[in-house]
């Protein structure tokens, strides 16, 4: 068993895994069993830890993106991350060492003028990278305050030219249990899917990160590609991309698979509504004691709100 002290700054285990917490610890201990078998398999290849990208890093930092509170430490946010491929416990760096990041490539495909694949560092090379400052909301209600580097995702929109059928994308991470245990967890809708509207997509604030604190994105942050839509709870903001598909109809997603009645397609940060099971009208700080009110949508309202006018009957806030 895992026998851990908890930080001042951490929630009790009970408020902790909120995310997870109706699934099956019984199930879930199984999985873990097996998580340690997976460990010892042979002919696995080790992850290259070098991207070929490496030389864009540190990025020159966009000064529009500007934050109104400290950036959290790094260390802290390598080693407090969600990442259920490889485990459900907030420390999954080390497992996360089996992923092959590199050579990754994405496939873009469904209503475009023509589908194409292209690997990762080919692309990042290609749309240039910039840093970011950005606020970061998990619906588990703590928040960090991180410097992303990457490119807006409307520039990979551009590049795929969408057809005009198109009204929504969908991103999917990987599948490959081998590589990451947690994926042997069947009854999770594996792979992890998220989705958003073309004009979520192509806002200015939606950015393609591939990296993080002036180096390229490390695995467990959601190597070599991964969303961050800053306005949103987390787990919208899917890691290690390997699939950007152009659709007409609204996709599911991972969390709507597993639990509709408690997350929804938007998604976005409301303190006034709360989650079925606790409230969202203040974050924990990562990092400090500080317990902070939480901004309508994550203090980004004034750019995004409007991107929700007439959609008032929908539910915007799951
Ligand atoms: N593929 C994948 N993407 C994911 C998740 C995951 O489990 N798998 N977790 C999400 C959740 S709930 C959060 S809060 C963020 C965490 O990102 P971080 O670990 O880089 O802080 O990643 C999101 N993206
Ligand atoms: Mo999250």
């Amino acid at each position: 068993m895992l026998i851990r002290h908890r930080a001042g700054w951490e929630l009790p285990e009970s408020a902790a895994t909120p995310e997870s917490v109706y699934l099956d610890r019984r199930q879930w201990l199984a999985g873990a069993a097996g998580l340690v078998a997976g460990t010892a398999l042979p002919g696995l290849a080790r992850a290259d830890t070098t991207a070929p990208t490496s030389d864009l890093y540190p990025a020159k930092r966009n000064e529009a993106f500007t934050l109104d509170r400290p950036l959290t430490e790094e260390k802290l946010a390598a080693s407090y991350n969600n990442f259920y491929e490889f485990g459900m416990s907030k420390d999954v760096a080390g497992a996360a060492k089996r992923l092959v990041a590199r050579p990754w490539t994405i496939k873009i495909d469904g209503l475009v003028e023509k589908p194409f694949e292209i690997d990762a560092d080919e692309l990042i090379r290609k749309m240039g990278v910039e840093e970011r400052l950005y606020r970061f909301r998990c619906v588990e209600a703590w928040s960090m305050a991180v410097p992303w580097t990457g490119f807006p995702l409307r520039k990979l929109v551009e590049l795929a030219r969408p057809q005009s059928g198109a009204k929504y994308i969908q991103m999917q991470t990987f599948l490959d249990p081998r590589m990451a245990p947690g994926q042997g967890q069947r009854w999770l809708p594996w792979p992890y899917t998220e989705g958003l509207t073309l004009a979520e997509a192509t806002h200015d604030l939606t950015l393609m990160v591939t990296g993080i604190y002036g180096k390229p994105v490390p695995n467990q942050h959601g190597a070599p590609l991964r969303l961050i839509v800053p306005w949103k709870y987390g787990f919208k903001s899917v890691k290690s991309i390997n699939r950007i598909s152009f659709v007409a109809e609204q996709p599911k997603t991972f969390w709507e698979g597993l639990q509709a009645s408690e997350y929804g397609f938007w998604a976005n940060v409301n303190p006034e509504v709360a989650h079925p099971r606790w409230s969202q009208a203040s974050e924990q700080v990562l990092g400090s004691r500080e317990r902070r009110p939480t901004l309508l949508f994550n203090g980004y309202a004034e750019q995004v709100a409007g991107l929700y006018k007439g959609l008032e009957k929908e539910r915007l806030w799951a």
